[in-house]
């Protein structure tokens, strides 16, 4: 049985197609930079968005009725295992990514959730192995149960602290059973309302005790998995611990979990912490720790975290740009689409509309970024800018060999004044724009 009857194979037809069903931009052979376009980004749809959401907002019902809402708990889940299989198939996206909470229905106690939870990890396994579709990563949700009111981690009750370390294991279990990549720990609970009633320093020590029995498990399983921390400020919590990449990297710096962890940065959460997705990308690349992208978009004018499928083609173009520029590249990571329809976008037609607008901007994003690169458009620009520093008294700076003595020296044995030298920033945009537009 289909689930999306009216739905083909969506497959490349280049920028002249008017088939709405197809690519533009994504074609998964074609090769930039030594590698496929499917190499490069592993795309993934993410199960929560795409097979959970229905479009209920704060002042809102659902608008979206898909197939699978009139079914029983366990049956639901079954069917949208089918058809997360199918819309993956028929997009030619090679992963998904899900929370133990997005594909099977929580029992009364934990035993019964687990019992549901392998279920449905059965059923996901022979469609994996029936499709060669693969788990990009799978995570717990620790944060819609109301247990979590004050943190699961981070909570003020060690009882919430036990089922979440239970809830944890299940997981990595269940990521070892499927071949996850990658495994994600996502704090949406994990931080604080108000500091007046809060022991900051016992709930990061018992965040870090957590991950590190975690690290333990994994090895004593034998679940090879590159584990993600993915930072975010804020939402659901006022004050979430992993704020932003810089954040997240010192917490794992400080509790000797540099070595274990990468980040799963997503581009809405980099806008609500007040940065560009670059500059977190950035970040993460520059430590060595970027492991993985949630591509999505925020609404500049929204304060929150909308997560939308991405369109700006900026903002991918630069997001590739980072990833080019990494050592490996994506690597054992992905482009994880933790995106959602809009809420007036209701038809299933729309989840693959959404998906093709997202794949088709990250592909674009690729090619342009790759023209960067071959180009030296950005790097020929910053080469030039900082040539004070490959030769004469810059070259001795960078060689660790200037003091403030000698400086103080060199300065005083100046004849000239010091000459700035224009950015050029606006032409460099014109140039970015003329790349972007080119291919
Ligand atoms: C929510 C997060 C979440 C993580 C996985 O804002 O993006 O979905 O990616 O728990
Ligand atoms: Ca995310
Ligand atoms: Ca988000």
């Amino acid at each position: 049985m289909s689930f999306f009857p009216n739905v083909p194979e969506i497959k490349y037809e280049g920028r002249s197609s008017k088939n709405p069903f197809s690519y533009k931009h994504y074609n998964p052979q074609e090769v930039v930079l030594g590698k496929t376009m499917e190499e490069h980004l592993r795309l993934a749809v993410a199960y929560w968005h795409t097979f959970n959401a229905n479009g209920t907002d704060p002042f809102g019902a659902g608008t979206a009725v898909r197939s699978w809402d009139s079914l029983s708990p366990l049956d639901r889940s079954k069917a949208r295992v089918e058809a997360n299989f199918e819309l993956l198939v028929k997009l030619g996206v090679p992963f998904y990514a899900f929370h133990d909470a997005d594909v099977a229905p929580e029992g009364a106690t934990l035993a019964e959730t687990n019992k549901n939870i392998d279920v449905i990890v059965a059923k996901l396994k022979e469609f994996q192995q029936a499709t060669g579709k693969k788990l990009l990563w799978n995570t717990a949700n620790l944060f819609t149960n109301p247990r979590y009111v004050h943190g699961a981690s981070t909570s003020n009750n060690a009882e919430v602290f036990a089922y979440s370390a239970a809830t944890i294991k299940k997981m990595l279990e269940v990521g070892k059973e499927l071949g996850a990549e990658n495994y994600v720990f996502w704090g949406g609970r994990e931080g604080y309302e108000s500091l007046l009633n809060t022991d900051m320093g016992l709930e990061l020590d018992n965040l870090a005790r957590m991950l590190h029995m975690a690290v333990d498990y994994a090895k004593e399983i034998g679940f090879g998995a590159q584990f993600l921390i993915e930072p975010k400020p804020k939402e659901p919590t006022k004050h979430q611990y992993d704020f932003d990449a810089a954040t997240a990297l010192q917490f794992l710096q400080k509790y000797g979990l540099k070595d274990y962890f990468k980040l799963n940065i997503e581009a809405n959460h980099a806008t609500l912490a007040g940065h560009t997705f670059e500059h977190e990308l950035r970040v993460a690349r520059l430590n060595g720790a970027l492991g993985s992208i949630d591509a999505n978009q925020g609404d500049y004018l929204l304060g929150w975290d909308t997560d939308e499928f991405p369109f700006d083609l900026y903002s991918t173009t630069l997001a590739m740009y980072e990833i080019l520029k990494n050592d490996g590249g994506i690597g054992k990571g992905g482009v994880n689409f933790d995106a959602k329809v809009r809420r007036t976008s209701f038809e299933d037609e729309d989840l693959f509309f959404a998906h093709i607008a997202g794949i088709d901007a990250y592909a674009h994003g690729l090619k342009a970024a790759a023209k960067l690169i071959e180009e030296r458009v950005l790097d020929g620009v910053i080469e030039e800018r900082y040539s004070s520093y490959s030769s004469g008294i810059g070259a001795d700076i960078v060689a660790g060999k200037a003091s403030l003595k000698s400086l103080e020296q060199y300065v005083l044995t100046q004849q000239q004044p010091i000459v700035n030298r224009s950015n050029r920033l606006e032409q460099l945009r014109a140039a970015l724009n003329e790349v972007i537009f080119s291919v």
